[in-house]
């Protein structure tokens, strides 16, 4: 595990114990403090140095939760050792630097990168995508999503909000429509204050069949944490829908509770996503979302940020599937 911070640990607790066919052997963070006393309390190793970590013989596979400007880097080593990986999104900061991920891994030709878009094993998600697959709704033409954070965790300025948060929305369009966008034109809000920091983004984008996507992010909500997405199509409507709560009448009052954070909504999706990752290692068959599409959305993400900067549409530079993203 290389990262202890909130996702790191969360994995790393994951891969401890509940994860069958998978032992956790060493954590890194560059707060080496704080990697000792997690693997204290897990019975591991704790590594000073993450590059020394993926080196290591011993170690079969190597999860990235590091902060995200570290994830290139990091990719590139665990590539350049041959060691299968589960990076967390965002790939990397920009498409340029996942172009150079998707070069050095086709160049391989394995695929040996999982990215964290852990949507793709969110019970809800995944039934939106069946509804869309089983043709049930028509021909998808539209995806809305509404991304919903509690409060920005550190100074999040709109480049943030989109490449940090807004990525899993461009990702789960791309998988709920099963289409690429091509097009992207975002407009933001700033919190008070004056220091550039983002509230609300929004990003309008069209899709290579000319379907429509409106996405919106809130840094801010001031109630905790919520993530819709839904596609609108011919003859119907596909949207998330949280199983697992109550309507609770009391006070006078009719209330459902929301999630306080993400690892509340999404902790089953993040158990499915190890699980998953980890079983495909066994079989040698890959699993969910790769390096491609890792790449194709921090494409989509470069083009948004032009955009909220400009206030002008941006067309999303991607190059081509190639080797073994065909
Ligand atoms: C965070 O890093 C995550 O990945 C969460 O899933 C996302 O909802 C949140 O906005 C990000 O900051």
């Amino acid at each position: 595990m290389v990262g202890t911070g909130l996702m790191g640990e969360l994995h790393a607790r994951n891969l401890r114990a509940r994860v069958p066919g998978a032992e956790l052997v060493a954590v890194h963070d560059v707060d080496h403090d704080r990697a000792t006393a997690l693997a204290g309390e897990l019975g591991v190793t704790a590594v000073a140095d993450g590059f020394e970590l993926i080196a290591d013989e011993a170690i079969d596979a190597v999860v990235i939760a590091s902060p995200d400007v570290t994830h290139a880097d990091y990719a590139l080593a665990c590539i350049g050792a041959a060691k299968p990986v589960l990076c967390e999104k965002p790939l990397a900061i920009t498409a340029a630097s996942a172009d150079e991920i998707l070069e050095a891994e086709s160049a391989g030709g394995v695929r040996l990168l999982q990215v964290g878009f852990m949507r793709e094993f969110d019970a809800a998600h995944l039934a939106v995508r069946r509804a869309v697959t089983s043709g049930r709704i028509g021909r998808p033409v539209m995806f809305r999503a509404t991304h919903v954070n509690p409060f920005p965790v550190g100074h999040v300025a709109v480049e943030q909000a989109i490449t940090q948060s807004m990525i899993h929305d461009f990702n789960s369009a791309r998988f709920l429509l099963g289409r690429e966008i091509v097009e992207v034109y975002s407009i933001w809000v700033p919190l008070p204050g004056g220091d550039d920091r983002c509230h609300i983004v929004t990003v309008s984008a069209t899709f290579d069949d000319g379907s429509l996507g409106l996405i919106d992010v809130n840094m801010q909500s001031g109630y905790g944490y919520t993530v819709s997405a839904e596609v609108i199509g011919t003859s119907g409507v596909a949207r998330t829908a949280r199983p697992t709560t109550a309507v609770v009448l009391a006070e006078g009052r009719q209330s459902i509770d929301v999630e306080e954070s993400w690892a509340a909504r999404f902790g089953p999706a993040y158990l499915a996503e190890v699980e998953a990752w980890v079983d495909s290692l066994h079989r040698g068959v890959p699993v969910g979302p790769g390096a491609w599409d890792g790449y194709a959305a921090s494409a989509v993400a470069d083009a948004a940020v032009l955009s909220a900067r400009s206030g002008h549409p941006v067309a999303v530079d991607a190059r081509p599937r190639f080797g073994i993203y065909l």
